[in-house]
């Protein structure tokens, strides 16, 4: 993970802020487009963020974070033109907290998930300590709340989340083979380290899950209903995808 170069002189990538939403923050010099950039994602390490990284080479684009801190204005808005016309694709990736969570809330940070849109699907690249070795069932769930809730007047651990992503009200579990709840995503497989692993769905795109909890579940997933939700049991640790 590279941070933003802060020389202007030899180094790419135009960083693109897309916190700013359309007025993405541009390269400090003028952009000289010789070829269509391809954008490729990034993420700042330990935060809830989103960035875009472009592959331009020197000429095309210099070192520099934030646009409106290095250009007037209509430069930017200029510049953010003339990308969008030259029909750059814009990649995106979110880096997403992970965090124990019980009975009693939500607790210590255990990992990270970095969340990445591309044209198989939505991809998580899933790392955490700290979770028993073995399987764990792992869904986008419909609320982004990881808080402990009452479940048959008993607080359990990341109830606040909701049920399983279900846009189309299958209530049905069947896992990422598809036709069921869309937030079903492939059973993680932890080590004597942890996870370290990344999944894709292909039913997903980001917006998808923008704003929604990512939950890792006590133990696995047999993407049935019986028993109910795969039969992942508890809800052991949790992350919210960030709206924007
Ligand atoms: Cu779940």
């Amino acid at each position: 993970m590279r941070s933003a170069p802060a020389s202007a002189s030899t180094r790419a990538s135009p960083w693109i802020d897309a916190t700013q939403g359309a007025s993405a923050s541009l390269s400090r010099a003028p952009l000289v487009l010789e070829r269509k950039p391809q954008l490729r994602p990034t993420a700042r390490r330990g935060t809830s963020s989103l960035r875009h990284r472009s592959s331009a080479t020197p000429r095309q684009a210099t070192a520099g974070r934030g646009c409106h801190d290095q250009l007037p204005s209509h430069a930017c808005t200029i510049l953010r033109r003339t990308l969008i016309a030259t029909g750059v694709a814009i990649a995106q990736q979110l880096s997403v907290d992970i965090n124990r969570i019980s009975e009693s809330g939500v607790g210590e940070k255990i990992g990270t998930v970095v969340v990445k849109e591309g044209k198989g699907g939505v991809s998580f690249k899933v790392s955490a300590q700290g979770v028993p070795k073995g399987p764990h069932g792992f869904h986008v769930h419909d609320k982004g709340d990881c808080a402990a809730a009452s479940k048959d007047g008993k607080m359990t651990a990341g109830f606040a989340a909701g049920p399983h992503y279900d846009p189309a009200g299958t209530k049905s579990h069947k896992g990422p083979k598809g036709g069921g709840h869309k937030g079903d995503l492939p059973v993680l497989k932890a080590g004597e380290k942890g996870i370290s692993q990344t999944v894709t769905a292909p039913q997903l795109k980001l917006a998808d899950v923008r704003g929604r909890a990512l939950m890792i579940h006590e133990g696995g997933d047999n993407y049935t209903d019986t028993p109910e939700n795969g039969g992942g049991a508890g809800r052991v640790a949790c992350g919210v995808v960030p709206k924007g």
